[in-house]
């Protein structure tokens, strides 16, 4: 008679949704920073509110089109890093919802600012190279200083650079360019550098790696990718071109058609914390400014104030006309060029 009770309690407790006081259920990420930093989160997350955590790692530009394929059934919940113009043209493209997380006011303002709450700022990092000094010095060439020096017959073979197809890195080398020199002068630039590329990579920390095994003297990517290969011993040093960089502000956005909200939004308040964005340098083999100001930044992040740094324009080149006008532009103008 007591047994029967006591599974009488329990039925009706798990009915009325209190047999388990931990939150339940699970959340899917679509995730593309490094694969290190989303398997660092998928450890920590459930530990930290006891719901389990799924994600696939794809580029961001990947991520957009997957993204934009699913649009009526969503097998993502939150979109979480990645370059932050794609993440404009999720907006636009209705695919993500503005959501205001609690911890909003913490966050760097100049990124709150640039992205004006179209999405939310995650981290940031900036545009630059990965140098294989002693390739160079093989080749009796000097280091380049100038995205302007990038185009000399003499790197011919000696660059990689993402496919901003694929990659958000790409896409911002194509918008920094556009912006500091315009856009007519930046895809004759393009065309020039395009003779001296070696491979474009799918990718953006790939052309560090090429650069850190010499397969390349000069791999364009973001310097936070650089120094995750210096860390790692390759024997590379990273900067940007004297002429400006470009950077990005790394992504945070929730799926607007996901029917788990309850559990995408206890995703993206958590990582926000400064527990959650302490993993990207500790456990992620990433490198990036955290968004959050109370984050503790190592010493070692490269920090704006150390390149020249250009007021990159995060809504207009993040408009879904202009981001896939210059994608395919690059796509039908440079990528068929001979080399
Ligand atoms: O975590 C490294 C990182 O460079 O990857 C993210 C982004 O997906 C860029 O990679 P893709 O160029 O392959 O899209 C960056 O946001 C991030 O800093």
């Amino acid at each position: 008679m007591r047994r029967v009770m006591v599974s009488v309690v329990v039925v009706m407790l798990a009915s009325f949704g209190v047999a388990s006081a931990a939150p339940a259920g699970k959340v899917t990420i679509l995730c593309s920073p490094n694969p290190p930093w989303c398997d660092a989160v998928k450890a920590e997350f459930p530990k930290a509110t006891g719901i389990a955590l799924e994600f696939l790692r794809l580029s961001s530009g990947e991520a957009l089109a997957r993204l934009r394929a699913e649009r009526q059934n969503p097998s993502f919940d939150v979109w979480f890093g990645g370059t932050g113009d794609p993440h404009v043209v999720a907006n636009e493209d209705g695919l993500t919802e503005i959501y205001r997380p609690r911890a909003w006011d913490d966050l760097r303002p100049e990124l709150r600012e640039a992205v004006a709450g179209k999405y939310i700022p995650l981290y940031a990092g900036i545009l630059g190279w990965a140098i294989n000094e002693r390739l160079l010095k093989e080749k009796g060439l000097p280091v380049p200083r100038t995205w302007l020096e990038l185009a000399d017959p003499k790197y011919k073979g000696l660059i990689a650079h993402p496919n901003p197809n694929t990659s958000g890195t790409g896409y911002t080398l194509i918008a920094t360019l556009v912006q500091i020199y315009g856009e007519q002068e930046a895809f004759e630039l393009l065309k020039r550098i395009h003779r001296n590329i070696a491979e474009y990579t799918r990718s953006g920390p790939a052309p560090a790696l090429l650069a850190g095994r010499g397969e390349v003297a000069i791999g364009i990517t973001f310097v936070h990718d650089a120094l995750d290969h210096v860390l790692k011993g390759f024997p590379i040093v990273y900067g940007a071109p004297r002429d400006g960089t470009g950077y990005e502000i790394g992504g945070l956005s929730l799926i607007k058609a996901t029917p788990n909200r309850v559990n995408a939004i206890a995703f993206i308040e958590w990582a926000l914390t400064p527990a959650a964005q302490v993993l990207n340098a500790e456990r992620g083999e990433s490198y990036q400014i955290p968004s959050n100001t109370k984050t503790p930044v190592p010493r070692i992040i490269p920090r704006f104030q150390d390149f020249k740094v250009i007021k990159y324009d995060f809504l207009k080149y993040g408009r879904a006309a202009v981001r896939d006008g210059l994608v395919q532009k690059w796509t039908r103008e440079i990528s068929t060029l001979p080399k």
